[in-house]
């Protein structure tokens, strides 16, 4: 071996990142999920982590620990802040506590439609991005759920449907939604649901057609209305120090992969947003659209929500939403 390839591979090595074999990984990230193996979501991290492993010739492994066993999903951010983890996916919306612009994907009836959702996130990302920096995270990409629609095991005509009745909630503003319709609001994990109404702690929900379809709600429940409320996004995060001290070409492997699961992860939501709708109504759930006695209400709820959300979060919701309504009006 001539002396400057020994050197370098000295060099290399003491970055943690020597020349390796594929099955001995020379550095392994451990990547913690709230989500079922089989979700989409986790389908695309697998797929992320095989893109890295090839891309760096197997020296970077990413270990996926699905279904909240290794950190549940509200502390996923923590944890991988902490360096307790090396890497995470977690719902936006579950960090809007230490970082209320995340709270952006889940402020009712403002965005529509995956064209939206996407603008939505372009004008997010770089705000978001300075934000988990300051926090000791690297944001690698974010993936949206299918539209969040209504269940309920009662058909639904009025708001006065809701009073007296649990709704499964999963994050602040599924709460504030049951506070405003008059419901309880009930917390279940997203991998407890079918649980929740099988013990009938549940009378209805708002989440996404894949939800409703990986927990088999139709045992349960009959109504699903396509009140296309907001997307919320998944976003995977690695600890900026476990990330800067990869080499610089597997920094670019890893932000490569991170790009190419962006886009594929995109595409399989809308997939599984149509597939889903019709694996519900298969399987006996009725579909319908926004009931009309409950139109006025859901849009006075959106309206009070937005309010109160640009009041709490301040500038950086303006600079998020100033653009995004900008352009949604031309
Ligand atoms: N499913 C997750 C989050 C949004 C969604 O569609 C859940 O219900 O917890």
């Amino acid at each position: 071996m001539k002396l400057a390839t020994f050197a370098a591979t000295l060099l290399v090595a003491g970055a943690g990142f020597a020349q390796n074999t594929a099955a001995q990984p020379n550095v392994v990230w451990k990547l913690a999920t709230g989500y079922r193996a089989e979700s989409f979501h986790t389908q695309n991290i697998t797929a992320f982590a095989n893109d890295v492993a090839r891309a760096t010739e197997g020296a970077l492994k990413i270990e996926i620990y699905p279904g909240n066993s290794l950190v549940s999903l509200n502390d996923v951010r923590q944890a991988v802040q902490e360096g307790r983890v090396d890497a995470g996916e977690t719902i936006m919306t579950s960090m809007v506590k230490d970082l209320s612009l995340a709270g952006a994907d889940s402020v009712p009836f403002v965005v529509g439609s995956y064209p939206d959702a996407r603008r939505l996130w372009t004008l997010q990302r770089p705000t978001m991005e300075r934000l988990l920096a300051v926090r000791g995270l690297k944001l690698l990409y974010a993936v949206p759920w299918p539209p969040q629609g209504l269940y309920s095991k009662r058909p639904i005509i009025d708001a006065k449907d809701f009073r007296s009745s649990n709704m499964r909630t999963y994050n602040d503003t599924t709460v504030r939604i049951a506070q405003l319709l008059g419901a309880t609001p009930v917390n279940v994990a997203m991998v407890d649901v079918g649980k929740a109404l099988a013990e009938g702690r549940v009378d209805s929900m708002i989440t996404s057609a894949v939800t409703g379809v990986e927990n088999r709600v139709w045992d349960h429940v009959r109504y699903y209305y396509e009140i296309n409320a907001w997307y919320p996004k998944n976003i995977v995060l690695v600890n900026i120090k476990r990330f800067n001290a990869l080499p610089a070409e597997a920094r670019t492997a890893v932000m490569r992969a991170a790009d190419s699961a962006e886009q594929r992860g995109w595409a399989a939501s809308e997939q599984a947003a149509r597939e889903s709708v019709e694996t519900l109504r298969r399987n006996g759930v009725k579909i319908g659209s926004t009931p009309p006695g409950l139109e006025r209400e859901i849009q006075r709820i959106g309206e009070r929500f937005s309010s109160e959300w640009v009041k709490a979060v301040g500038a950086d919701a303006l600079e998020v939403f100033i653009p995004y309504f900008m352009a949604a009006n031309k």
